[in-house]
């Protein structure tokens, strides 16, 4: 097995390809056809990317010339075929321009998210060999030129680093590099297009490596049962490298469908309505916090919200209370979308019952994708009841990039991935999401590893040892509490010190605990390891 990117065996390929799912389109192809087809039609909306902060409209046409001109420079630059570039921008119209260059070039984007610092983006450059990394100058106020220096000097693979804006400072401005097209040979449909990022449980994340077949299936098919067609305006709201706005359908399922891609450069109800009334908005995706601040502003706006058909909710837990108030309050149906970068993707349908759409996470894309529910010995459990979902299909990964030993615990002998949730079927094939059995917490659609905030946590000179668990927030759901055993003589830190070392190291805000306790021993199971059921529990306890 090539364990780099353990790949379908042949009989699985060959079924999938039979069955229609793969059809050996390729990202660069798609845009090319596209642009083809209809030149004219407006493909990305960047509203305020542009000089001076003005409007920016590409056409089909011209986002294809744009990566065939950047996929030149960047041949130019030496970035080859099966190179890793790490690439981390905000919404801005330059994602496409990267994201297609590289896949016409065969290289293979690293999808790091604006919230990602030091540790997480030098892990991802040494861990790829990435010999580019692509950024903004500022984002939020933050400087991301100071962190490519901080990088530069740990992942000596990065040879280059291009920046989008107008200030580079000592590195390349992305806007140097564009050159005349060039002929590159196609990439292969069964070849890896990009690397995405696991939520994950353990100590660092995993990196999931997707194909152009693979991938584009479950864009097809997400396109079909979520309406998307040439019509549909998508608004991304979401980082637009995270899976769900890629490709639920996304930014991407958008363009293959010939729509149009409108970047929302903040989620805030004041800017993104006002981008759905004059943008016309159709589609859009939200995390369930983002989606609960939407409910509660929409009856008071003054922005015209009537071009919104559908409103995609994801990444966590929808509760049922909140699904209940979509339809009111924003007059738009809601789709249920329980997905994850390994690939499988559930979906309520347009159609289903409003009780189906308000009390279930959806059913799979695929007619192949192959669910089992089980209990801790791997064996199916009756329908109806809650155990662990595993899953095998068409667009599911069959193991980690680079990472034999996790991908022995992550799949089962015959393929199947261990999602790590707690699920239980309904009787149509619905998919209601119980729980979760990985260590990892679920912050309002962040996913953090308890597991990569103990290990900067045991970092600290005061710290015997560190357990971290979630625990309900009205908002997040759930937001994450460190326990904290100290050592023997040390003199206790204040909360704030222990979240500030986490921060200084070099962590992304979204993992520096929310709240820091002080204990003097872990509850322990039978045979000794640490509770976390019984550390959650402790933490719900007034
Ligand atoms: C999406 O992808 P990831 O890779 O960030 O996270 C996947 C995990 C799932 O295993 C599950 O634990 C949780 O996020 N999750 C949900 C959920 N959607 C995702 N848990 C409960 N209810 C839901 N609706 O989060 C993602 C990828 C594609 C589309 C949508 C979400």
């Amino acid at each position: 097995m090539n364990t780099e990117a353990p790949a379908w065996p042949a009989e699985f390929a060959e079924r999938y390809r039979a069955a229609g799912w793969w059809r050996g389109e390729t990202f660069g192809a798609m845009l090319r056809e596209r642009a083809e087809a209809h030149p004219d039609r407006i493909a990305v909306v960047d509203p305020s990317g542009g000089p001076g902060g003005t409007r920016r409209a590409w056409t089909y046409g011209e986002l294809d010339l744009r990566a065939d001109r950047m996929a030149a420079g960047f041949t130019a630059r030496g970035i080859a075929r099966g190179d890793r570039v790490v690439v981390q921008l905000p919404n801005v119209a330059e994602f496409f321009e990267v994201v297609f260059a590289l896949f016409r070039i065969g290289a293979l984007p690293v999808f790091a998210l604006p919230a990602h610092r030091e540790t997480e983006i030098s892990y991802f450059c040494s861990f790829t060999e990435a010999v580019a990394y692509v950024i903004p100058a500022l984002h939020g106020g933050y400087d991301h030129r100071a962190l490519a220096a901080t990088v530069c000097a740990k992942a000596p693979s990065v040879r280059q680093v291009f920046v989008a804006g107008e200030d580079a400072g000592c590195f390349d401005n992305l806007a140097d590099v564009p050159a005349e097209p060039v002929e590159l040979p196609e990439p292969s449909p069964d070849d890896l297009a990009f690397l995405q990022l696991s939520g994950g449980s353990t100590g660092v994340p995993k990196l999931i490596p997707r194909t152009h077949d693979d991938y584009i299936y479950s864009l097809r098919g997400s396109n079909e049962i979520c309406a998307v067609d040439e019509n549909s305006v998508y608004l991304c709201v979401l980082p637009a490298a995270h899976n769900f706005p890629l490709s639920s359908p996304g930014t991407l399922g958008t363009l293959y469908a010939g729509g149009r891609v409108v970047l929302c450069p903040q989620p805030a109800p004041d800017v993104a309505f006002r981008l759905i009334e004059s943008e016309r908005v159709t589609i859009t995706g939200l995390v369930p916090p983002l989606a609960l601040v939407w409910t509660d502003a929409a009856p008071a706006t003054a922005y015209d919200l009537s071009s919104l058909d559908v409103l995609l909710v994801g990444g966590a837990k929808f509760s049922e209370e909140a699904a209940r108030r979509v339809r009111p309050a924003l007059g738009c149906t809601l789709q249920q979308v329980f997905g994850m970068a390994e690939g499988l993707v559930n979906y309520t349908r347009l159609d289903d019952s409003a009780e189906t759409i308000v009390t279930t996470q959806g059913r799979p894309i695929s007619p192949d994708d192959e669910i089992r529910v089980v209990d801790d010995a791997d064996t199916d459990l009756p329908l109806g009841a809650t155990g662990h979902l595993l899953t095998r299909g068409p667009y599911t990964i069959r193991g980690y990039w680079k990472a034999p030993e996790h991908n022995a615990r992550a799949f089962t002998d015959d393929g199947f991935y261990r999602t790590g949730d707690l699920v239980r079927l309904t009787p149509t094939g619905h998919l209601v999401v119980e729980g979760r059995a990985k260590d990892q917490i679920n912050r309002g659609g962040e996913k953090i590893a308890a597991e990569e905030v103990e290990n900067h946590i045991l970092a600290h000179p005061c710290v015997h040892d560190a357990n971290v668990v979630a625990e309900p927030d009205p908002y997040l759901g759930e937001r994450t509490c460190a326990y904290v055993i100290l050592r023997d003589g040390a003199e206790r830190p204040r909360a704030t010190e222990v979240k500030n070392f986490v921060r200084r190291r070099g962590l992304a805000a979204y993992k520096v605990p929310d709240r820091v306790v002080f204990v003097d021993s872990f509850p322990k199971t039978g045979v000794g390891k640490v509770s976390k059921k019984d550390l959650r529990a402790h933490v719900q306890a007034p």
